[in-house]
């Protein structure tokens, strides 16, 4: 394992923005005000978005955005060095949620609204359906739903495997909820102690065909207690409620925290809210006028629908991240004469990559067996790399 050092760390993190990292336990009233501006903006955008593309999923997006907003504005990340090594990790799992999370992107800076709302979901565009990396800001291609938490541990235990104090932040949908890799993806953090991951629970109560007890019964906050998370039960939409909990959870010394977040489904219109249908369809053209005003947002359709006629945006250029280099290592060659099985020369080879790599700045190599050391052969790396 190799460290990296703190004078490293600290030169890095001064670049941030001070106010990033959920340093202050309290959220200042004049970013509580912002926030609140930008909720009710990208709460128009969302439902422009979808209506414009004439699909995708809003309900869950105006659930999830105050938790956006709050993500993407105050964690350790900069809308102008959107894949920056030590930045914290904003993990979307219920990537459906597109609209919500691109619309906090553009308020925080990362792109213009209007780019995302005219190219959303069209061919070619980056701003796909279900949120993937070609976005900056977006960690994580999605679609299937569950997958979110097991990325995130994997940034953890990277995180603590490398030395660096990014914080993981994943966000995830209640009917995710009802996915089996969650389970085990919540007992590996624990057993590993990472205190560097939090989830992030959208309790709308509402999934694609209804209540989600319905669907599937589960005790969501006493599941993710019985398994050793931190439990903080929250408003999903009061932003000072949502702030302290972040905050709290980058603060517990010995242990993950899940915050569930009690919201409403299509929150801030009025036809919309706590309706299961909008969780994957748009407002209908007619009703569009009203939504707009009770948000009171401009209706600028027009120009979007001009816009959107143009073309699909470009894609954005992310930077190769190559900054490490595996070496192969001279191939273990074993002639006939020589009895041997395949799990030994894995466990040979994997060594030799070891020995040939974990002398390079910033390398470090994790490596995962299902209680199988002894047969797969990986005992010999455990015992010279512990
Ligand atoms: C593995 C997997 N199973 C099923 C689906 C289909 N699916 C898409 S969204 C959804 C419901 C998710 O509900 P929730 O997490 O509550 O999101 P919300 O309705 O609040 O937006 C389902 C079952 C999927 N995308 N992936």
């Amino acid at each position: 394992m190799q460290q990296i050092s703190a004078e490293e760390k600290g030169s890095k993190t001064a670049m941030f923005d001070n106010w990033r990292g959920f340093k202050s336990p309290e959220l200042s009233k004049e970013w509580h005000d912002k926030l609140t501006e930008m909720a009710r903006e990208a709460r128009g955008n969302i439902i422009k978005m979808t209506s414009l593309a004439a699909s995708g999923h809003p309900g869950g997006s105006m659930s999830s955005i105050d938790i956006y907003l709050t993500l993407y504005n105050m964690a350790r990340v900069s809308p102008h060095e959107p894949w920056r090594d030590d930045r914290d990790r904003i993990i979307i799992s219920h990537g459906h949620t597109s609209p919500g999370a691109y619309s906090a992107l553009a308020a925080a800076g990362y792109f213009d609204a209007e780019t995302a709302i005219a190219g959303f979901r069209q061919a070619g565009s980056p701003f796909e359906g279900h949120v993937e990396q070609s976005v900056p800001g977006i960690e994580w291609d999605t679609g299937n739903l569950g997958q979110g938490l097991a990325v995130g541990i994997g940034k953890a235990i990277y995180a603590q495997l490398s030395g660096q104090n990014f914080h993981t932040f994943v966000c995830m949908g209640d009917g995710e909820q009802q996915k089996g890799q969650i389970s085990e993806s919540r007992r590996i953090a624990v057993k590993y102690g990472l205190k560097n991951v939090t989830a992030i629970i959208d309790y709308n109560k509402l999934q694609i065909s209804g209540n989600i007890d319905d669907v599937m019964p589960q005790n969501i906050a006493a599941e993710w207690e019985a398994d050793g998370w931190n439990l903080i039960s929250i408003d999903g939409h009061d932003l000072n409620q949502i702030y302290q909990a972040l905050h709290a959870a980058t603060q517990i010394a010995d242990r993950p925290t899940v915050i569930v977040a009690t919201t409403v489904m299509g929150k801030g219109v009025s036809f919309m809210e706590n309706k299961a249908g909008f969780h994957g369809a748009p407002v209908k053209p007619d009703d569009l006028p009203r939504a707009l005003a009770e948000l009171g947002v401009v209706n600028n359709m027009d120009e979007l629908i001009a816009k959107r006629a143009q073309g699909a945006p470009p894609e954005f250029n992310r930077p190769d991240s190559g900054k490490i280099k595996v070496i192969s290592g001279t191939p273990i060659t074993y002639g006939a004469e020589v009895k041997t099985d395949n799990r030994s020369a894995f466990g040979n080879a994997l060594l030799s990559v070891a020995d040939a790599n974990l002398g390079q700045k910033d390398f470090s190599i994790g490596v995962f067996d299902c209680d199988l050391a002894g047969s797969v052969k990986t005992a010999g790396f455990a015992s010279k790399y512990p």
